[in-house]
């Protein structure tokens, strides 16, 4: 679908005229234009309306999360140029809203581009791993003691056992026909059926504590600075809301420890890199190490594994459901994707006693 992009950049209050926009990032849900203006570079995003069904209240979230955090950069008195980039800096639209709606009722977003950052797909170094890791794990703990309880802008997000429950929905309906190829991928996930609602048990037993996370943390989602290396600003705030410290850090180690992208077709290229998974783990607890329980910090490891196959449940979930959720670009994309995640899955199984002995050395 193409856009008149003059048009919706005229929504906004800007730095400069319109010059060009271009797209940009490798995201599976929104659309994102790089955006140019006489005066400055921006990020203009279109809001998948589909998925996030009150993009206002995303919205609001949104503003009260960057302002939040724009205090927290106040309160350090740093005035470093560094530190000024850590939070995103939303634009408004001419009526004063954090958001532009156009006449074909898309609803957009712009906010500043960063410069001299980028984000990486598959992460090169444990630097890079820790640098990452430790820009969510302070994310988590800049947003610890934000007032009131953010609007959940997508309901039961990692609820893994309702994940699993719309798997067998999409499989007994099967509208595609698909379900014939898929048997060893189903076998592997309902093998593991026991285990997918041990993080909300803990939360019901009063182990493990809702907290305000981000719930999207694939590794190219925190901007990593050219020239010091820094995580510098984690970005793709849209499912930021209540949830538990593991749903981020188990994303982390799904999309930061393997150095396969998420839908390799040589298998044998996919598994956990260790020394990713001992920088991703310091880099988190430097931050969020602050807050987290004994428990909560004991099932750091195991959520490596859920959220990876959770992911891979709802890769395959939309494959039997014929595409509807994530954009695809070839066909079986999906199917590919849930094979990278279950090979991921087994492989962090089998590193699970190292990874727990690592969560214990580190207290
Ligand atoms: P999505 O993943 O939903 O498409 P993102 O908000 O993650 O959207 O943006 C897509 C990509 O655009 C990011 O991975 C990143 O490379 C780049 N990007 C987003 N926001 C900024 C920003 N403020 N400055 C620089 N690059 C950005
Ligand atoms: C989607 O938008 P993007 O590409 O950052 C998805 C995540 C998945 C991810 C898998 C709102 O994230 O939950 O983990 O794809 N976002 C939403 O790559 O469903
Ligand atoms: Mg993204």
């Amino acid at each position: 679908m193409e856009f008149d992009l003059s048009s919706v950049a005229a929504g906004f209050v800007l730095d400069g005229g319109f010059v060009s926009a271009e797209r940009f990032g490798t995201g599976h849900i929104n659309d994102t234009f790089k955006m140019y203006t006489t005066n400055q570079t921006y990020i203009l995003q279109r809001i998948n309306t589909t998925i996030f069904k009150q993009p206002e209240l995303l919205m609001d979230n949104f503003v009260r999360v960057c302002s939040h955090i724009e205090g927290k950069i106040a309160a350090e008195k740093k005035i470093d140029p560094a530190s000024r980039r850590r939070a995103l800096q939303v634009m408004r639209s001419r009526e004063g809203n954090p958001f532009y709606r156009d006449e074909n009722n898309n609803f957009w977003r712009c906010y500043i581009y960063v410069d001299q950052a980028r984000t990486y797909d598959i992460l090169e170094t444990p630097q890079q791993a820790y640098a990452a890791a430790a820009a969510f794990g302070n994310f988590q703990l800049d947003l610890a003691d934000m007032p009131g309880r953010l609007n959940e802008t997508i309901a039961d997000f990692h609820h893994t056992p309702k994940r699993l429950a719309a798997l067998e929905a999409a499989l007994a309906a099967d509208v595609k026909g698909r379900a014939k190829e898929v048997q060893p991928e189903l076998d592997y996930i309902f093998s593991n059926r026991e285990e997918y609602s041990l993080l909300i048990d803990g939360m019901d037993k009063g182990e493990l504590f809702e907290r305000t996370t981000h719930n999207d943390t694939k590794l190219n989602n925190v901007l990593i600075d050219d020239v010091t290396g820094e995580g510098i600003c984690v970005i793709d705030l849209d499912t930021v809301m209540p949830g538990l410290p593991h749903y981020d850090f188990g994303d982390m180690v799904r999309t930061g420890t393997s150095p396969a992208a998420e839908d390799e077709l040589d298998l044998s290229k996919v598994g956990m890199r260790f020394e990713m998974f001992d920088a991703l783990l310091r880099g988190f607890l430097s931050g969020a190490g602050k807050f987290l329980n004994p428990r909560e910090k004991e099932l750091l490891p195991f959520s490596g594994k859920l959220i990876t196959l959770e992911i891979g449940i709802r890769f395959l979930t939309d494959y039997l459901a014929g595409d509807v959720y994530f954009k695809i670009h070839r066909e079986k994309h999906n199917l590919d994707r849930c094979r990278t995640q279950i090979k991921l899955a087994q492989s962090i199984q089998s590193q699970l006693p190292r990874m727990q002995k690592l969560v214990e050395e580190l207290g």
